[in-house]
């Protein structure tokens, strides 16, 4: 099983770039650009990562974005990402990035965006790695933080294939930002969100009916309403879930716990993701692994959840029928 997970070719549709950064990397940025982290050593930073729910983690994840100042950072930051990809024989990934976390620190969203498209260009030229760049707008700020973020980003269109929404969820629906969406719709991005990660699964239908997203990130808390799920699995709507994630901020006690295996059952269009790799221990292939150890997932389910990744993925069709 584990030579299988190793071997297929696999997209990604859920990683957020700020969350693959390794203390290693955190720590040489922090002393180049003299910022100050709460961390002596690497030790200290890994012990840190113990958290008990999405908020707890967000401040430490927002924190270590700090030490993010140059264009080769985020070059740095996203090329580190691709040589895992490398190592995981990722082909195509389509990644968040969170413009507000660093134009509310001064950095342009140009030195950001810049950085991560160099990164993916020669991801692209070395390995073949195929990318797609999401700009999510952070849901505990305005939406008219977001409208101006939006405007921010036209002049980086053509780099941008979405928009998504992440950050804390509860007490911040999706209908927060039912204009903001509208807009970015018309101006012809692609739109994800994040709902029912910690949120009801009343987030999922605003996402879905007042936002008019194309794929739910995470979304395992439709399993309490059979009426959306029979709705989820008719327009085979994607849900990129992320297993660690959701064990290391205590949305499921433990692997064993994890609904995805009756997700998958049920005939929803479900994939496997890393969200946050660099906090929630390993990247696809461990996502897998620890999935593989705990439930009773087959062979074949392994490669249907592959299949839905790239069938969900936001590439052009004559692309994905080739990945397919
Ligand atoms: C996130 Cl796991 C998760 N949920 C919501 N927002 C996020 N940003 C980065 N990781
Ligand atoms: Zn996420």
């Amino acid at each position: 099983m584990i030579d299988l997970i190793k071997k297929l070719p696999k997209a990604e549709l859920h990683l957020h770039i700020e969350g693959s950064l390794e203390p290693e990397l955190m720590f040489r940025l922090a002393k180049k650009n003299n910022i100050d982290i709460p961390y002596k050593d690497i030790e200290d930073v890994r012990n840190a990562y113990n958290f008990t729910n999405l908020q707890t983690f967000l401040d430490i994840y927002y924190a270590g974005a700090n030490v993010l100042i140059t264009k080769d950072d985020f070059y740095d930051l996203t090329w580190e990402y691709i040589l895992k990809c490398v190592e995981d024989n990722v082909i195509h990934t389509e990644i968040f990035f969170d413009p507000q976390t660093h134009t509310a620190r001064g950095i342009a969203f140009e030195t950001v965006i810049t950085g991560i498209k160099e990164a993916l260009a020669d991801a692209k030229e070395r390995y073949g790695i195929t990318s797609g760049i999401i700009m999510c707008f952070l849901r505990h700020l305005s939406q008219q933080d977001a409208f101006d973020t939006l405007e921010e980003a036209m002049a980086f269109k053509e780099d941008i294939i979405g928009v998504g929404l992440d950050s804390s969820e509860l007490g911040n629906p999706p209908s927060k930002f039912t204009e903001v969406f509208e807009k970015a719709k018309e101006a012809g991005f692609k739109l994800v969100a994040h709902a029912g990660e910690e949120g009801d699964f009343s987030y999922i239908y605003e996402a879905l009916d007042l936002l008019g997203i194309d794929r739910i990130d995470h979304g395992v808390q439709s399993i309490h309403s059979d009426t959306l799920m029979q709705r989820l699995k008719e327009e085979q709507i994607p849900l990129t879930v992320c297993p660690n994630s959701n064990i290391e901020l205590k949305v499921f006690e433990d692997y064993k716990a994890h609904n995805i295996k009756e997700l998958l059952d049920y005939g929803l269009n479900v994939s496997v993701n890393s969200d946050d790799p660099a906090y929630f221990k390993g990247y696809i292939n461990q996502n897998f692994i620890n999935l593989c150890d705990n439930l009773p997932l087959t062979e074949n389910d392994i490669v249907t959840l592959v299949k839905n990744s790239f069938r969900s993925s936001f590439i052009d069709d004559d692309l994905k029928q080739a990945y397919l």
